[in-house]
């Protein structure tokens, strides 16, 4: 039915009563819904022995079911069963609710875990409650199978612009694994904070992580007197990134360079022009940027080193963005270290700045990501592209033969105006409702062919020069974090925003249930 509506060309509506988000590939729905009962049990394999604690810990509270285990070869009311059907991959699954059980089906771990959550959307909204609820709990029959269309579906949150407790990031990140979103990209640096402990340089923290008062609206001059800061021990990363793993979410983690180095610079000035440099309290590109010096890249190394040890991400941030060129012009050390390695222009300069780090980062075993400026002066060889000035630096390295996710100011800024209400809170400018978000398409039609699967997936962003709160991260982030999701889960041909907004209904109870601070949707977000 569903094959035959999309072969008309249209978009075939989703089951809107089940309201699952991201939508599924496929969904059937075979039945009347089933009750499920106190007395349910769980069952898996092995290899997914572990989501047993998962399920109990997600759906005990409002149930007050304990799910126990039954005994191997019994019957349960929910199974969780390894296949041997590679082609649902890492994260595939498929769900079958019927009178006699449920089943999830899985090749792996990350797919059982998928499954779950879909399974848990097929609940009422009141199964996210953390107390009792006294809710007929029932579950529609349906059979579903699943798998993600894009490999890398993130969100960023930028913790340098204002920092977040260890307790707000747990929350952000399960936020993301209901979603289905397996990337957190964290913004560690930048100019206004340095939020990352480095043993070796002491500095970068205890000078680095604060900043004595913070710019008060857009760049207005005056300040609130209030000083901002903190940072993450790495005890607590190391917390963070396994609070993530057991979500099967990769935390990928980002220094900046060699531009949006200010706090770097105020705490150890010999990496800059040498003057001494405070931590930034306003927004905006700094013109003081890292020197080049054999002892500037050694120390990005050693920083380096130490995110390794903590983040076992394949892929390791570099930034790379925004970094003016006057001070290697108008610096003659750096003419001449220029001169030295063969180079003759500023951006081959930072070219060769990108590509020590990405024999450095090679030769541990990962590889680089970096903004897309790092394609300027030409792109080292292991380097992956974050494409954010719109899709043109994502279709470059495609065509280059090098890996690319799409994050587009255009469709994925998440610090952009939601609406144009007057009395929306303050923002560093754009426009981005909900439906600009849905209506990406990261396969955009300029990447050849035979180089599409370079592109990884897509990413949202959350910049935050003007959200002090989490609760203000979330208010940006949701709803349009439900569209990243869907846009890097999703096959095209089965996303539709009227569709998306009818589910999107439903899963706002969810969100309510959750205490997420949403924006409300308005009038104007739907057609
Ligand atoms: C540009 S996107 C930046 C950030 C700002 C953001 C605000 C990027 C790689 N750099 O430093 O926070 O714009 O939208």
């Amino acid at each position: 039915m569903l094959i035959a509506m999309m072969a008309l060309g249209n978009v075939a509506p989703a089951e809107v009563g089940l309201a699952l988000v991201p939508r599924p590939q496929e969904v059937r729905v075979t039945g009347a819904p089933v009750p499920l009962n106190p007395t349910a049990t769980i069952a898996s394999d092995p290899e997914f022995k572990g989501l047993e604690r998962t399920w109990r810990e997600w759906v005990r509270p409002a149930t007050g079911f304990s799910f126990p285990p039954v005994s191997a070869g019994q019957p349960a009311t929910l199974t969780l069963r390894k296949s041997s059907d590679v082609t649902l991959g890492e994260e595939g699954y498929s769900l079958s609710v019927t009178p006699q059980g449920i089943t999830v089906l899985a090749y792996r771990p990350a797919g059982a875990f998928y499954g779950l959550q879909t399974l848990r959307q097929l609940l009422p909204p009141a199964i996210y409650a953390r107390t009792r609820q006294s809710v007929e709990w029932t579950i529609p029959q349906v059979e579903i199978r699943d798998v993600p269309r894009f490999q890398w579906r993130g969100l960023m949150l930028d913790v340098a612009r204002h920092y977040q407790p260890v307790k707000e990031i747990k929350r952000f990140i399960d936020l993301l694994a209901m979603h289905k979103l397996n990337t957190f990209h964290m913004h560690l640096t930048d100019d206004q904070g340095w939020r990352v402990e480095i043993k070796k340089y002491p500095r970068l923290t205890e000078i680095g992580a604060w900043r004595s008062e913070t710019v008060i609206g857009r760049n207005t001059g005056k300040f609130d007197g209030i000083p901002h800061g903190g940072y993450y021990t790495q005890d607590e990363l190391r917390e963070i990134v396994a609070y993530a793993a057991d979500r099967f979410i990769t935390v990928v983690p980002e220094i900046d360079m060699p531009g949006h180095m200010v706090a770097a610079i105020a705490a150890y000035p010999e990496l800059g022009d040498g003057k001494p440099a405070e931590v930034m309290k306003e927004w905006g590109v700094s013109p003081r940027v890292l020197n080049t010096r054999e002892s500037t890249v050694q120390f990005c190394r050693d920083v380096l080193d130490e995110v390794m040890a903590i983040f076992p991400s394949r892929f390791i941030h570099i930034g790379g963005d925004e970094c003016p060129k006057d001070q290697w012009r108008k610096d003659p050390e750096e003419q001449q270290r220029m001169r030295e390695r063969g180079l003759k222009t500023e951006y081959e300069l930072q070219s060769w700045f990108i590509r020590q780090m990405d024999a450095h980062i090679q030769s541990r075993g990962r590889r680089l990501i970096g903004w897309d400026e790092i394609l300027e002066g030409g792109l080292a060889d292991g380097a992956a592209v974050m494409s954010w000035r719109g899709t043109a630096g994502g279709v470059a390295a495609a065509k280059l033969g090098k890996d690319t996710v799409m994050s587009p100011t255009s469709h994925m800024y998440l610090d952009y105006y939601q609406s144009r209400n007057a009395d929306e809170p303050l923002a560093i400018g754009g426009f981005l409702p909900l439906r600009g978000v849905y209506s990406f398409d990261p396969m955009v039609a300029e990447i050849p062919e035979d180089k599409r699967h370079h592109v990884l997936g897509v990413q949202g962003n959350l910049w935050t020069e003007y959200m002090k709160t989490y609760a203000h991260v979330e208010y940006m982030a949701y709803p349009r974090g439900c569209a990243v999701a869907e846009v890097g889960w999703t096959n095209q041909n089965l996303r539709s925003f009227d569709d998306f907004l009818a589910r999107l209904g439903v899963h706002l109870e969810r969100l309510t249930v959750l205490g997420v601070n949403f924006r409300p949707m308005s009038p104007e977000d739907v057609p």
